[in-house]
């Protein structure tokens, strides 16, 4: 789990307990349980590696929904409603889609 370099398991076991109900996750509360809030540029770019499984260089709206299962194997994927919602605080230029500096500005907001 290339995660666990940069997060310990208890940052993502505390993460994800945050949102196991259905349409619970925050993408703020998220982030700051997942201790990623005072992660580096650097270290945030190795997250968003992990995330972008397709290295497209963007997180698109199915890998978005995948977004818990790269923090642990078998996590639930988010809802129709939870993955509108991600996206859309995180992409700002509107093109669908979330690159690296719109993760990163979306981690830190
Ligand atoms: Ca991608």
């Amino acid at each position: 789990m290339a995660l666990l370099g940069i997060l310990t398991a208890a940052e993502i076991a505390a993460a994800l307990q945050s949102c196991e109900a259905l349409d619970s996750f925050c993408c703020k509360t998220f982030f700051a349980k997942a201790s990623l809030t005072g992660k580096s540029k650097e270290e945030l770019s190795k997250v968003f590696g992990v995330i972008d499984q397709d290295k497209s260089g963007f997180i698109e709206e199915e890998e978005l929904s995948k977004f818990l299962q790269n923090f642990k194997d078998g996590a639930r994927v988010l809802t129709d409603k939870e993955t509108k919602e991600f996206l859309a605080k995180g992409d700002t230029d509107g093109d669908g889609k979330i690159g690296v500096d719109e993760f990163i500005a979306l981690v830190k907001c």
